[in-house]
């Protein structure tokens, strides 16, 4: 069972991942599954909290929790089946608070009234289709849908055929600190003029950017590996001069191989052809497409052969054209042509007994055909992975290539996508709408394990206006991956965690939380209220019970757990940091490389009682394995009865040179009249009896455990 479910009920939020807890195997035939492994208990836990009955005819299992017998699955409420083609497994549901289940364009919690999700990945701009379903991108292998519905079974029906399982690291890779800047892209930079004119103005606005992207336009006839002769003549020197200047630079590849050239012109399909990495038809040719090239084959990546073919040509192409990270598009795979240029042959996988509603009945739309063949079995039964193993292909040939951690961001995703790399959520429209859908979007990837995700900074399609666009860029900074991206023709900043989480995390025993979606926190400290409608200047967010204090420090909420209306003009966004967290902030700069060698400061948010703790993880930002190999530096802040102090937690050096400038304490409820920095007076500090804000000027190094006390 691949199920990504979570449910919400009344003793708070449970997490049910069944995705390891259950093989429903034929013991007779072995068939297809998913080539990937799943994390597996080692032994058996001494005490169990849930409880498990079999009913053997019909066969059926139900799960309970012990303490109270509450039931949590149940699929004996309708018949389990198991044919070809054809899965069907159904369970009452606990409670109606259901998020997840791949990338939809949807809320954060799913509707439960007879709403069908199909999985299977398609190149489609995400729009809304009440009733009909979710636009397809992301999920399972084999077309699958699922249905919920809040007064009868929920039920996943699949169709899928036994294969070498593909290790698979269940932690999100690090990206590195460069990514988490500022990215600039769009489609229609049609010259290296252009694109070094956009750099200088940001430059001259000194807006702050770390990532400069080309689209399609850099390509000689939008072949990958190739770069226009006449437009972008001085590519490779465009990318060192930008690297020069301390910016990162990345460009689009598209799976699709070029395949129409006379032979010995095109290396990649002449290459390729010949270490048979392509996807093959029914009579075993390449199956020839169309995408933006023209005919196009199309990489096999659970393919050794392919893999490594993968990384001799972006080898071969790095070496001219030093690139810092792929942008990987079209991977779902999109195909312009229904199935191939020949279309497809009529057999069971192409014409299967049932078809998910959305595409008309028809599995080849917008992809290749479903019997074409893969290294590791049908198409039909890999589609959706073919994004997933293009980002392994990818991150692998640049860790090989750069040495350093690589970069990818990829359109299609799969389960365990996380480990390899990033997505961005497609091509959204420039509308107030889906300024709020991107909300739920970065939160949902976030609880896949993929949080670096963000959806394209004031939209792609269409036209944006000034007023979308500054909201929609005070939102994106929030989004892990904050890149602004916008179509041709169109207008001129750990482990295992999420970064951006939904508020129901955090306060899982909060019911009023479940279903927030138009906030966000960042981490465990920051609450960030957007305005998301046209024409606003204030907006209403969800406060759960405690002290917050606004991040500039001019105004505290003590709240029970109650929506406040908050002041929003144009120029700002709300971010209200949790009382008991320590926050570490640097000054802004131009680049990350530049603010990573500034001064830094702590916001340190006491509880009502006086407490807070916080702590930061910092390393070189590039190499590889830094948290396996312990080359990080980790320091522990606590604050408490008028003092904060650090501790060394670890270090090998990495925060050599880093000072601590200042230290600004909310929440200090009487007047300092002295304040100490390693027990030498301080005599410039500040503090504001209205606000409540203790201001401390510091010259510290913070790679000595420091303490600064008031009384
Ligand atoms: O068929 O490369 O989602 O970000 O600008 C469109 C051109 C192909 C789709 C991507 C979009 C990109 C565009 N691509």
């Amino acid at each position: 069972m691949h199920l990504f479910l979570k449910a919400l009920q009344g003793e708070g939020f449970l997490p049910l991942w069944l995705l390891p807890a259950f093989e429903l195997r034929d013991p007779a035939r072995r068939r297809y599954e998913v080539p990937l492994e799943t994390p597996r208990a080692g032994a058996r836990a001494t005490a169990t909290l849930y409880g498990l009955q079999f009913s053997e005819d019909p066969f059926g299992i139900v799960v309970y929790r012990e303490a109270t017998g509450t039931v949590l699955l149940n699929t004996t409420v309708a018949p389990l089946l198991f044919a070809d083609q054809f899965l069907q497994i159904s369970t009452s549901l606990l409670s109606p608070f259901i998020t997840g289940l791949g990338e939809h364009l949807t809320s954060l919690i799913l509707n439960t009234s007879w709403t069908k999700i199909t999985l299977w990945n398609r190149d489609m701009a995400p729009v809304r289709r009440s009733r009909l379903g979710f636009a397809p991108e992301a999920g399972a292998a084999g077309a699958s849908w699922q249905c919920l519905s809040s007064t009868r079974p929920f039920k996943v029906k699949g169709s899928a055929g036994r294969l070498p399982a593909w290790p698979v690291r269940w932690y999100p890779f690090m990206p590195p600190y460069w990514g988490l800047g500022f990215h600039l892209c769009r489609w229609g930079y049609s010259s290296t003029a252009i694109t070094r004119e956009v750099v200088v103005n940001m430059t001259a606005a000194r807006f702050p950017l770390d990532v400069q992207w080309n689209d399609l336009d850099y390509m000689d006839a939008k072949r990958d590996f190739t770069f226009n002769k006449k437009t972008f003549k001085d590519y490779p020197d465009m990318v060192r001069d930008f690297h020069q200047s301390g910016l990162r630079y990345i460009m689009i590849v598209d799976p699709g191989i070029s395949s129409s050239g006379p032979p010995g012109t095109y290396k990649p399909y002449d290459d390729g052809l010949k270490r048979g990495v392509f996807i093959r038809n029914a009579t075993g040719q390449p199956l020839i497409g169309k995408v933006w090239p023209g005919p196009t084959a199309f990489p096999d990546f659970t393919n050794p052969e392919t893999r490594e073919w993968w990384y001799d040509m972006l080898k071969e192409f790095h070496d001219q054209v030093p690139f810092d990270g792929m942008w990987i598009d079209m991977n779902e795979p999109s195909n312009f042509v229904e199935g191939s240029q020949q279309g497809c042959p009529s057999n069971n996988l192409e014409n299967p007994p049932y078809v998910p509603g959305v595409f008309g009945g028809r599995l080849q739309a917008g992809t290749i055909c479903a019997s074409s063949q893969q290294y590791l079995s049908s198409h039909y039964n890999l589609h959706s992975l073919y994004g997933l193993t293009e980002a392994i292909a990818s991150h692998d040939a640049l860790v090989r290539i750069r040495g350093t951690r690589p970069f990818v961001i990829s359109r299609s995703t799969f389960a365990g996508h996380g480990r390899y790399a990033g997505h961005w959520t497609g091509d959204v429209w420039s509308d107030w709408e889906q300024l709020y859908y991107s909300i739920p979007e970065v939160l949902l990837f976030n609880l896949f394990g993929v949080p670096l995700v963000g959806a394209d900074i004031c939209g792609f399609a269409s036209d944006t206006t000034e007023e979308l666009c500054v909201r929609w860029t005070q939102l994106g900074a929030f989004y892990p991956f904050m890149r602004n991206h916008n179509d041709h023709g169109n207008r001129a900043h750990s482990a295992g965690e999420t970064v951006a989480r939904p508020l129901f995390l955090e306060f899982p025993k909060d019911p009023n939380t479940w279903t927030v979606d138009r906030q966000l926190m960042w981490g465990a400290e920051l609450l960030v209220t957007p305005v998301l409608e046209a024409g606003q200047t204030k907006v209403s967010g969800y406060f759960p019970a405690g002290t917050w204090y606004s991040l500039a420090g001019d105004s505290t909420i003590h709240s029970k757990g109650q929506w406040i209306l908050l002041s929003a003009p144009l120029d700002t966004i709300n971010v209200h940091v949790r009382a008991g967290h320590i926050l570490p902030l640097q000054e802004p700069a131009f680049r990350t490389a530049e603010s990573r060698k500034k001064g830094m400061t702590l916001i340190v948010a006491l509880t009502t009682d006086g407490f807070a703790r916080g702590d930061l993880f910092w390393d070189d930002g590039e190499s590889l394995q830094t948290f396996e190999n312990g080359d990080y530096t980790q320091l522990l802040f606590l604050a408490a009865h008028g003092a904060v102090l650090s501790e060394l937690l670890r270090t090998r050096g990495q925060a050599d040179g880093l000072l601590l400038t200042a230290v600004t304490v909310l929440g200090v409820t009487s007047a300092p009249w002295r304040v100490l920095a390693n027990g030498t007076p301080v005599e410039d500090f500040s503090y504001r009896s209205d606000t409540q804000v203790l201001t401390v000027p510091v010259s510290l190094p913070m790679w000595e455990p420091f303490a600064i006390t008031w009384s």
